[in-house]
């Protein structure tokens, strides 16, 4: 085991921010890869839907040593919906590396972000980023950093914080803003100075915190701990400190430290390392690893509750089993069961359907996410509207409020605020930068934010940039209508044809292309007005002898919207779901048949006008 001095720090910020690419250029810099290797950019990104996605959706650590010191670095997701590992992975570090965009200042994420190192009263070090952006306002950025600290309540020693400048995708750091640098040296140095070193009672008995797991094809699961107290050894035994307050003999198998990109296997390994075991089959996040003498479990970790929620089911489409290999409702549930294991920001719960379950998360993306895996996977299922998880206080229903802040054109100001107004936004500030652009934060309930997006790129013509992340729980605020559009259902099986969609296209938009498969109580487009309307959309142009043949050629069709799974979620109305294969996303009714809905909408205008 090397005795080398050691750091550990996560890199923490608003989504885009440029984390990734940070810890990309640290990498180069410290000979992780020969000078002429091919490497992808962002290679701490690594899964198939990160690369697509270009974001980062789990949290990973690798290493680089520096003038003889080893620091492990922890990249953590940006977007609020991947809170949940920002916080597991503050409690693997000793100091965290704030960063910032030189342009977009400070963020919801950010100050999600800090929320959390604040709590654990972790030491910062601001990293002010992008500082090579045209419209950069690098010197302002610090300042604004301290204004939200003091917003959040920070103690007097937590205001003062080094601050570096930094290009991280021309792989230069700074301490001084008006002059650029050449290399991430200042960086390094100022992370070395300012983020303790581990506490390193490398005698005392062992105690190691499960934070993360993770899988390995040859050794099965890995349990990544960080190590508090103690020496942990290759085979030896453990008191294994169970979720559920029982302590069991255990024994490490395999026992790797993390360098550079690799898990690379060790006999030993120190106090305040970060390391991965296996040997624990079936471990999860948050148990304690003791010597055996010493059973001393630490505080089972707690990440934010989920806020919003979706059905999940078996496909039960007219087309359900043609393109999936996954479809029994047996197969569905202990695929659910064991995403919980590694993703804590989750709940499963039972609903009164044996094919069906409720799963809560953080927010559409995280939830698409795992809709998404799945559907990779082979499984065919139907994902009901998200709903916002709710809770009594005191007696009082509470749903959940998000904090939201939008960039936009000053033009669109007027638009935007009145949408705001409608969905329930409280705007909190405005903030005009004098560059025509103008930034409006607003406190909204989470319900206001379903079908928001969509809603809002209309209305800025695509420029706007907006960005939630949850606050609070507050009492109920009423009624509020999200999708003022009805929906365009199939009234029967079929294909759709030229002819059918030729006639309704002017009043609707339509999801459906000449061909596709459709079935009664498929939705195959957006009605322009309020109500829903069944059609026939395989209906045939009546043949005649009068007109010559082909002629549905010269019919001028526009082409499908192709709705994206997280659009399609964001679409749908309460008594609609999205019917998900590996090869196809279709929008329906959840109670397929005509007449029974042609019933509930007669009643339901009887009891509105009773
Ligand atoms: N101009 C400029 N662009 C940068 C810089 N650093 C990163 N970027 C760009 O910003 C975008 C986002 O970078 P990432 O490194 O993926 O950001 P991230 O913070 O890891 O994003 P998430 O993990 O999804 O939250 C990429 O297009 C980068 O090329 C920089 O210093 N200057
Ligand atoms: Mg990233």
């Amino acid at each position: 085991m090397s005795a080398r001095p050691l750091r550990n720090a996560a890199i923490i910020a608003h989504v885009d921010h440029g984390k990734t690419t940070l810890v990309d250029a640290m990498l180069w810099q410290t000979g992780a890869f020969r000078a002429n290797e091919h490497v992808d950019d962002r290679v701490m990104d690594s899964t198939d839907l990160e690369r697509e996605k270009g974001i980062t959706i789990l949290a990973k650590n690798t290493s680089v040593e520096w003038g003889g010191t080893k620091l492990n670095i922890v990249d953590t997701p940006g977007h609020a919906d991947f809170g949940g590992e920002v916080e597991r992975a503050l409690a693997m570090v000793d100091g965290v590396v704030l960063l910032v965009d030189a342009a977009e200042g400070p963020l919801p994420q950010t100050r999600f972000v800090l929320r959390k190192a604040l709590a654990l009263d972790l030491p910062m070090v601001l990293v002010v980023n992008k500082v090579d952006r045209p419209d950069a306002r690098t010197a302002e950025i610090a300042d604004e950093v301290l204004d939200l600290l003091i917003d959040l309540d920070a103690h007097d020693h937590q205001l003062e914080f080094p601050v570096v400048y930094a290009s991280a995708r021309d792989g230069w750091a700074s301490l001084d803003h008006e002059t650029p640098g050449v290399d991430l040296k200042p960086l390094f140095e100022v992370l070395l100075d300012s983020i303790p070193p581990p506490a390193t009672d490398a005698e005392g008995p062992l105690q190691a915190h499960v934070t993360n797991l993770d899988a390995d094809p040859y050794v099965g699961r890995l349990a990544l701990c960080r190590i508090h107290r103690g020496t942990m050894r290759k085979g030896q035994n453990l008191a294994w400190c169970r979720r559920d307050g029982t302590v069991v003999n255990a024994k490490i198998a395999e026992l790797y430290v993390t360098e550079q990109l690799d898990r690379v296997p060790v006999d030993e390994a120190g106090p305040g390392e970060l390391i991965a075991l296996s040997g624990l089959p079936d471990v999860t996040i948050g148990e304690t690893l003791c010597d055996p003498g010493h059973p001393d479990p630490l505080p089972v970790l707690t990440v934010d509750e989920p806020s919003l929620s979706v059905t999940i089911g078996t496909n039960t489409s007219p087309l359900a089993g043609k393109e999936g290999s996954k479809v029994t409702a047996r197969l569905l549930k202990n695929r659910l069961d064991a995403e919980l294991i590694g993703n804590v920001s989750l709940r499963v719960l039972d609903t009164e359907r044996p094919d069906t379950w409720e799963v809560q998360g953080r927010g559409e993306l995280a939830l698409a996410v795992l809709v998404e895996i799945m559907r990779r996977e082979g499984f065919e299922l139907t994902v009901g509207k998200p709903e916002v998880v709710t809770k009594e206080v005191d007696g009082v229903l509470h749903e959940p409020v998000e904090r939201l802040t939008v960039d936009i054109p000053e033009e669109h100001v007027g638009a935007v605020t009145q949408m705001m107004g409608t969905r329930r936004g409280d705007m909190t500030e405005m903030v005009n930068h004098g560059t025509g652009w103008v930034r409006l934060d607003y406190l909204i309930p989470a319900r206001g934010l379903i079908g928001f997006r969509t809603a809002f790129l209309t209305e800025t013509r695509g420029t706007g940039l907006a960005h939630h992340v949850f606050e609070r729980y507050e009492p109920w605020k009423g009624e509020l209508r999200n999708r003022v559009t009805g929906s365009i259902v199939s009234d029967r099986s079929g294909k759709a044809t030229p002819y059918a969609i030729e006639s309704i296209q002017e009043r609707a938009s339509l999801f459906v292309a000449p061909t596709e498969p459709v079935y009664e109580g498929m939705i195959v487009g957006e009605n322009s007005r309020s109500e829903d309307m069944d059609i026939n959309i395989v209906r045939e142009k009546k043949q005649t002898n009068v007109r010559a043949a082909g002629s549905d050629n010269t019919v001028k069709l526009v082409p499908p919207r192709v709705l994206s799974l997280e659009h399609a979620l964001e679409f749908i109305a309460a008594d609609e779901a999205v019917e998900v294969t590996p090869l196809s996303l279709r929008l329906r009714k959840v109670d397929l048949d005509s007449t029974t809905r042609a019933r509930a909408r007669k009643q339901l205008k009887a009891d509105r006008t009773a």
